[in-house]
């Protein structure tokens, strides 16, 4: 039998905490032969309702799970993890400015990445999910030196499935179907879902998704508004923002950066820019990327059209902005 990873679940007592648990618990994210112990953290107003998670998984019987630690103490939640995923984070509240919430989130994961650099294990994989991902990141990114760069990534996924959904439903396709949508830049409105190098697959072969929609006008505005809005739309219909929605696309993002992605077949994950498609280098920006062996790369080489151009360097305006806007909270 393999050895249990130990998989550290942040803010574990909110929204996407509680749908997410028990999905690691069941394999969902590691497969099926995968033993795991879940390290669950959150902060001191939460402690209460973070012990009744931990009772739950107790009481779930799940066969996978060899253990659970519930703490608020991040050098606890942080000893000898595999994998992180950071969901825990300062929300924006009403009448905040953008920079209060910045600055909270800098602190935040300034000190969770000391935290995890001094007691992860070495060769622990961190996804940020918590907002704004791609900088909360960043920040964990600068100050966690010695974590290799390539380790710490955020979640565009559910960007990413929400593209394929809009497709799907528009084609009446099954997901299994419809490949290679990208989305790149930033976690937020300004993100660029892009259809350019999506294709389907039909009975008389494999075609690209532009051509079978046959309605460009509605890829290139409509489409790309709902994906990039469809968070503001979740909330509005549930009054909370999305949780199993998010909880599942963590898991996709850490399963196929773990166990690989098929052959031919890219998603979305928010890395480090090393300065491709003209992304100003060491901004964590999100990128089509296959993934082999426990290691990401960026798709090389895929044609860049001047509308997708324009898009794709707003965001990462938006994204070099956040940064100095992060970097101003330091002082
Ligand atoms: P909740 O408010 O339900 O849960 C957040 C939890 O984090 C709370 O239990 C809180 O006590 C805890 N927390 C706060 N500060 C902490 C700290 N310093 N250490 C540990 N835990 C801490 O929010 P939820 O709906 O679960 O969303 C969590 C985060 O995901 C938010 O930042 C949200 O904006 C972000 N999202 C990101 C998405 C993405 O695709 N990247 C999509 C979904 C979601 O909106």
């Amino acid at each position: 039998a393999k050895n249990p990873v130990r998989i550290l679940v942040t803010g574990a007592a909110g929204q996407i905490g509680y749908a997410i648990v028990p999905m690691i618990a069941r394999g969902v994210m590691l497969g099926l032969d995968q033993p795991v112990i879940l390290h669950l953290l959150d902060i001191e107003p939460a402690a209460e309702a973070l012990n009744g998670v931990k009772m739950e998984l107790i009481d779930a019987a799940f066969p996978l799970l060899k253990g659970v630690v519930a703490t608020t103490d991040v050098v606890e939640a942080c000893k000898d993890v595999n994998i992180a995923i950071m969901v825990g984070g300062f929300p924006r509240k009403e009448g905040m400015e953008r920079k209060d919430v910045m600055s909270k989130n800098v602190s935040i994961y300034k000190a969770q990445a000391a935290a995890l650099e001094q007691h992860a294990a070495a060769d622990c994989k961190v996804l940020v999910v918590a907002n704004p991902a791609n900088t909360n990141a960043l920040v964990l990114k600068e100050f966690a030196p010695s974590i290799p760069e390539k380790n710490i990534t955020c979640l565009t996924r559910l960007d990413h499935n929400r593209a394929l959904g809009q497709i799907l439903e528009r084609l009446n396709a099954h997901v299994s179907d419809v490949k290679n949508v990208i989305i790149w830049g930033n976690h937020s409105s300004t993100q660029y879902p892009d259809v350019n190098h999506a294709t389907v697959t039909t009975s008389s072969g494999g075609k690209l998704v532009r051509e079978l929609v046959a309605d460009d006008n509605w890829l290139n505005t409509d489409f790309i508004a709902t994906v990039q809005q469809r968070g503001a739309a979740i909330i509005k219909a549930r009054k909370l923002s999305s949780a199993l929605s998010a909880a599942s696309a963590a898991c996709d993002h850490i399963r196929d950066w773990v166990l690989g992605t098929p052959k031919g077949t890219w998603v979305s994950m928010g890395v480090y820019s090393d300065g491709s498609y003209g992304i100003q280098p060491g901004l964590i920006y999100s990128f089509p990327v296959t993934c082999e062996k426990g290691q990401w790369s960026i798709v090389q080489g895929l044609k860049i059209d001047e509308f997708s151009r324009k898009k794709m360097d707003a965001t990462a305006n938006e994204l070099i902005e956040e940064k100095s806007l992060a970097y101003s909270c330091l002082n």
